[in-house]
């Protein structure tokens, strides 16, 4: 991790970036798949799973016999704290339904939305180092709340031909039924245009890799939504002398052990904290599993002293980091200071992993700074909302006239004409 002691204004630019990656131009291998996928679909599937992940499928579909199989390879407890986090998941996500308000805009006017699930959506989970079984919950539990017709989830198989256990109890716990052994491109390919097996979506959600992300970018342009412009996962961590070091280092190494190009970023008004956490990382890094990765990830990293945890919070407005963690003991005065973050921990205890599976927020949250013009993953993220209006013959007697007025300056007569024809009528019969 690189320090930065009170750093000049002029070079806070700088310390903000994100580190500069080489972006590999995907477009061309992603398109070269899609049309394979157009064309032969299951076949063009089968063909590029054997040809990436290494594995000649007979089926692309999850069998119930692969779902009791799962259910007897989870242990009980693990099976327990997974109910736990779909429990709390459920409950915070549920409260963002909203009920409909209809409001009499004028007399005889009334207007109100009512929420709708998108029909059929896409659950991508990745496979590879880490099986994210926890993104299943956080992007189907909402979707079951939504009410979307269809929720289909696609994740690689491995070299054996199958899906990690937990990936798939917990698909079937929170009751999604139709899950499918494709990953990479060509899981995206087949969830944007549909093949024989596995049916064409209107929004695909979920994390993965740069191919992955390449391929939902591209999937816009067949009209395809996705749930947000994916980067590298973050935290940013402000301490001060009532931080604790010991959690605060835990708090940017679970987020750092993600992978290489994670960035964690530590401000604080003390350098002695600094100093500390900095102790703490080193230890607690020797025994990571995934030191390497973790360590690769706080080379791109940074330890900044400030002036005042307000100039602390000024400079994360500008970061716009996908997790904040405020580790100081009075927060309360700072919360309405945030205007730029994905999610926001506050206190001692709120560490990020809460977030990542248990506490009921969602994780899937915006990277890369589009915290400043985006949201997390939400029940919102699932459903459309239709407006209606009713109009009675006192409803359009009312507005009318300025219809009649502003479609002539427009000068669109038809629009006019279907306001006055309506008028005549009514004074006819008066
Ligand atoms: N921190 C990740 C989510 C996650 N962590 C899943 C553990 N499992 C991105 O917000
Ligand atoms: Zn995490």
């Amino acid at each position: 991790m690189k320090t930065f002691i009170k750093p000049q204004l002029s070079d806070w630019s700088t310390l903000t970036s994100r580190p500069t990656k080489e972006t590999q131009d995907l477009q061309k291998i992603v398109l070269d798949v899609f049309e394979k996928i157009q064309t032969e679909k299951d076949q063009a599937i089968i063909d590029f799973t054997e040809k990436f992940d290494k594995v000649r499928l007979v089926s692309l579909e999850v069998s119930t016999e692969e779902i009791e199989e799962a259910k007897s390879l989870i242990s009980e407890e693990l099976k327990q704290a997974i109910q736990l986090a779909a429990s709390n998941i459920e409950k915070f996500h549920a409260l963002q339904r909203e009920d409909v308000k209809i409001i009499e805009t004028t007399k005889g006017v009334n207007c109100w939305r009512e929420s709708r699930g998108i029909e059929n959506v896409g659950i991508y989970i990745p496979g590879g180092t880490a099986p994210l079984f926890s993104t299943v919950l956080m992007l189907g539990i909402p979707a079951k709340l939504a009410g979307c017709h269809n929720i289909i989830l696609c994740t690689p198989p491995n070299q054996e031909g199958k899906i990690h256990p937990a990936i798939l109890y917990t698909a079937n716990l929170i009751g999604i039924e139709k899950i499918y052994k494709v990953g990479g491109i060509q899981a995206i390919g087949a969830l944007t245009f549909g093949t024989e097996t596995i049916q064409k979506v209107d929004k695909i959600f979920g994390p993965g890799n740069q191919y992955v992300t390449a391929a939902k970018q591209v999937a816009q342009n067949f009209g395809v939504a996705i749930d947000m412009p994916a980067g590298p996962s973050e935290v940013l961590v402000i301490a001060d002398e009532t931080s604790v070091p010991k959690y605060v280092a835990a708090d940017l190494l679970s987020q750092a052990e993600h992978g290489i190009d994670s960035q964690v970023i530590l401000l604080t008004n003390n350098e002695q904290i600094l100093n500390d956490t900095i102790a703490k990382i080193n230890a607690q890094l020797k025994v990571l599993p995934r030191k390497e990765l973790a360590n690769k990830a706080l080379e791109n990293s940074r330890g900044i002293v400030l002036n005042s945890i307000e100039e602390c919070i000024t400079f994360s407005n500008i970061y716009a980091p996908e997790h904040l963690i405020i580790a100081c003991e009075t927060v309360e005065n700072y919360i309405e200071k945030i205007i730029n973050a994905g999610s926001v921990f506050l206190g001692n205890y709120s560490c990020e992993s809460a977030g990542d599976y248990a506490s009921g927020t969602n994780h899937t949250l915006p990277t890369n700074g589009y915290a400043k013009n985006y949201s997390g993953v939400s029940l919102d993220s699932f459903i459309k909302k239709i407006t209606f209006q009713k109009l009675t013959t006192e409803g359009i007697q009312n507005i009318g006239p300025a219809i009649e007025l502003m479609a002539e300056a427009e000068e669109l007569f038809a629009h006019k004409n279907a306001v006055t024809l309506r008028l005549l009528d009514l004074r006819s019969k008066a």
